[in-house]
């Protein structure tokens, strides 16, 4: 197979565009002479309609918006490439898993799930994690999300959840929160959406970064080989730089100081080379064992923990070239689990059945025609040829007076690819059934894997847990919704729904002998068929769900941002001390300081200023540096930086500080509960030490330090 890496990016070259030293014109290619006048029956007088250019430039305008996606329609994306590391042509077919080396181009769009398209990165929400493979064999979609597991198991109530989770319709409030009664009400009467819930109560619903995600494909899949063998398949991204999260209280200021932070980030990396990686894996499950687990490998609601079925690296994939364009890439680009290539398949999950039929069906009212494959961005690299026809926005010209098949006029072409050549044939699987509206018995599990993850995490990961969980259901307005969420967390763990309800001031109902009537019919109700029901997960701790414990989490800091906070008369020695030694890291020092310009150091020097503390908050950086030489006293009479190293501290990121400017830490309101155990506060009396810079970047490979949050779940 050829290496395709920069076939994408030529094929979109033909429609790109510039007007550098170019005429204006009109979209009929007529140079414009004057563009800042209408044309009008004399000066003071009515515009003419025979004004084409006014007409065109408006009508145009008018016309500028499509519909946002339903969900996810907030993201950002970025063309790279995927590798294949580890190449698996024993389990598939696939040519762009075949080969060590290969590469295909891809184009990556992240997203958050609820918010419009205006709304903030920072919202409290799965990821989404989408991948388009322009391979030589068609196009391939892993359309992921950053939890591995879902709120429901039948895509019959996806319309029904997000319904629920949007803002609600009578006042369209709140916005990208699922913090409101229609949310919660739906859950509380959705055991099945447990497992998720403990997920999107934990900090991975607010990531550092995109690039600082893992993806899941959730569903299972299945991977075909030459000789049409099946393999069951989860598909997992795990990031280079670690997977990490900030804070809640962190989240919602970053919301007010940057919505774009995510956006903004992904962007700023890749334009300054640090371009973002992740590994991509599978867990092979063979055929023969896909009833060996106490789960369904075809429950969404449930994980094949890594104890069972380790993840196997295949291949990586690189981003390193930001759009040229959003709204032609990112926001045209239309993805669909169903985009799949010969050697891989579908399994009967009936919630990725659903999503089978709804991509293709969304496009049609987003982007208006089904023609949508001839947008430059969702354009195969491999030649496409067929007898669909026509449609609105047509670009392709088909030649010929043949538009059917079989035919004898157009000697039978295009023609039909048998296997061995490529053609696609679905996966040869036995299925003798009744037509039934049931959910299978296997599925009946909706506390066991929610306990699992719960178990899995730090301490400060459950009393992330137990907070978010206080501030969600903290915003619902009807107590009875409050109570039933009690009676489902404490089916989880006990303690936690205790945790949950003292922040309430609640008291944990019992757990109900019959349980709620969820709108079943009630022959239903009485054979107790479809009643959730606990199985304990045969795996008690998992060390891959807790993101403190992940051992796939890096110390790396490369791309990490530090505020280094200046005053007049600061050592200029000190602040190129950190910089350059983050500079060996990849890692970013920019300044902070009262205002903006310039800031004059002890050496009779000045040193630029990249932010005020009008404009920048610790929120936006990973760690705070105090370097010697500053007028403290200011400094310490000065509420904003105040607040923004006090901030620092809240949200356990490193501190540091050097010679005279360990004084502004003493004067902080933090300083009383500052302990020995906390590595996070790192103080150095000998000004710009090459020591002191060294261990600054080690601690800040720690990432945060939690110790200060320590004993809150006790
Ligand atoms: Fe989606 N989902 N989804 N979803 N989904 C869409 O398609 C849908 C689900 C995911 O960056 C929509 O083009 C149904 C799971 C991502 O463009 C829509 C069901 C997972 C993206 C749709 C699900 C996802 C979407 C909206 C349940 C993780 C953004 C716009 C049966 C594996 C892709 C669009 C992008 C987008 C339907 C559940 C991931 C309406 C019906 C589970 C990452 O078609």
């Amino acid at each position: 197979m050829k290496n395709l890496q920069d076939e994408k990016q030529r094929d979109l070259s033909i429609n790109k565009s510039d007007g550098t030293n170019k005429f204006l014109t009109t979209d009929q290619g007529v140079r414009i002479n004057d563009d800042n006048n209408s044309l009008k029956a004399g000066e003071r007088g009515p515009s003419l309609l025979e004004d084409f250019i006014l007409r065109e430039k408006i009508t145009h305008f008018d016309h500028e918006r499509i519909p946002e996606r339903i969900v996810h329609a907030r993201g950002s994306g970025a063309h790279g490439f995927f590798e294949v590391t580890n190449p698996i042509p024993e389990l598939t077919k696939a040519g762009f898993l075949k080969e060590a080396g290969l590469k295909t181009p891809v184009f990556a769009r992240f997203s958050t799930v609820a918010g419009s398209r205006g709304s903030t990165d920072l919202a409290r929400d799965a990821r989404g994690f989408a991948v388009k493979f322009y391979t030589q064999e068609g196009i391939y979609d892993l359309v992921a999300n950053n939890i591995p597991v879902f709120f429901i198991q039948d895509a019959a109530k996806f319309p029904d959840l997000v319904h629920a989770v949007k803002p609600e319709p009578h006042n369209e409030i709140p916005q990208a929160a699922s913090a409101h009664d229609t949310f919660w009400d739906f859950i509380s009467l959705m055991p099945e959406s447990m497992h998720m819930i403990m997920w999107v109560m934990s900090d991975r619903a607010i990531p550092r970064s995109y690039r600082m995600m893992e993806g899941f494909g959730v569903h299972t899949f299945r991977l075909i080989n030459e000789a049409g063998e099946s393999t069951f398949v989860k598909f997992h991204w795990k990031p280079k730089l670690g997977t990490h999260a900030v804070v809640w209280d962190e989240a919602q200021k970053i919301s007010g100081k940057n919505p774009d932070f995510h956006r903004e980030d992904l962007w700023e990396a890749i334009e300054m080379g640090n371009f973002p990686e992740w590994e991509l894996g599978i867990q092979i499950i063979p055929e023969k064992d896909e009833h060996k687990y106490e789960f369904d490998l075809l429950d969404p609601t449930k994980i094949v923990p890594e104890e069972l079925v380790p993840v196997t690296i295949i291949g990586r994939m690189v981003l390193n070239k930001n759009p040229d364009n959003f709204f032609a890439e990112t926001e045209q680009i239309a993805f669909h689990p169903g985009h799949i290539v010969p050697g891989i398949d579908f399994s009967n999950d009936p919630l990725l059945q659903g999503r089978l039929f709804s991509y293709t069906d969304t496009q049609l009212s987003r982007l208006g025609s089904p023609n949508f494959h001839e947008i430059p961005i969702n354009r195969s690299i491999a030649p496409v040829h067929n007898h669909q026809r026509d449609g609105h926005m047509r670009q392709e010209i088909n030649k010929g007076r043949v538009s059917y098949h079989p035919n004898s006029l157009g000697g039978g072409c295009p023609y039909q690819a048998q296997m061995s050549q490529g053609g696609f044939s679905s996966f040869n699987e036995r299925v003798d059934a009744h037509k039934v509206r049931e959910r299978s018995e296997s599925f009946r599990d909706h506390f066991g894997q929610a306990r699992l993850f719960f178990n899995s995490q730090t301490d400060i990961e459950k009393s992330h847990i137990v907070k978010a969980l206080r501030f969600e259901l903290g915003k619902v307005e009807t107590t009875a919704i409050r109570v039933r969420m009690l009676g489902l967390l404490a089916q989880v763990d006990a303690q936690l729904a205790e945790k949950v309800a003292l922040g309430l001031g609640a008291i944990v109902p019992p757990i109900l002998e019959k349980p709620i009537n969820r709108g079943v019919s009630p022959e239903n109700e009485i054979s107790g068929k479809h009643e959730p029901q606990t199985v304990d997960s045969s795996v008690t701790n998992s060390d891959a769900l807790s993101m403190v414990k992940n051992p796939t989490n890096s110390p790396t800091i490369a791309s990490r941002k530090v505020a280094i906070i200046c005053a007049e008369g600061v050592s200029e020695a000190a602040v190129m001390n950190i910089k350059n030694a983050l500079l060996q890291k990849d890692a970013k020092g920019v300044v902070v300081a009262p205002h903006l310009g310039a800031i004059a150091t002890d050496n009779d020097k000045s040193i630029a200023v990249n932010f005020s503390f009008l404009t920048a908050s610790s929120v936006l950086f990973d760690a705070v540096y105090i370097p010697h030489g500053h007028d403290v006293d200011a400094l310490a009479k000065n509420d904003d930086a105040i607040e923004f190293i006090n901030d620092a501290y809240k949200h356990c990121k490193l501190i540091a500080a050097d010679g005279d400017a360990i004084e502004l830490i003493n004067l902080m309101p933090f300083a009383f509960k500052i302990s020995n155990d906390d590595k996070g506060i790192l103080l150095s009396k000998e000004a710009a030490s090459e020591t002191f810079a060294k261990n600054f970047t080690t601690a800040m490979g720690e990432h945060r330090f939690w110790e200060r949050e320590a004993n809150l779940y006790k």
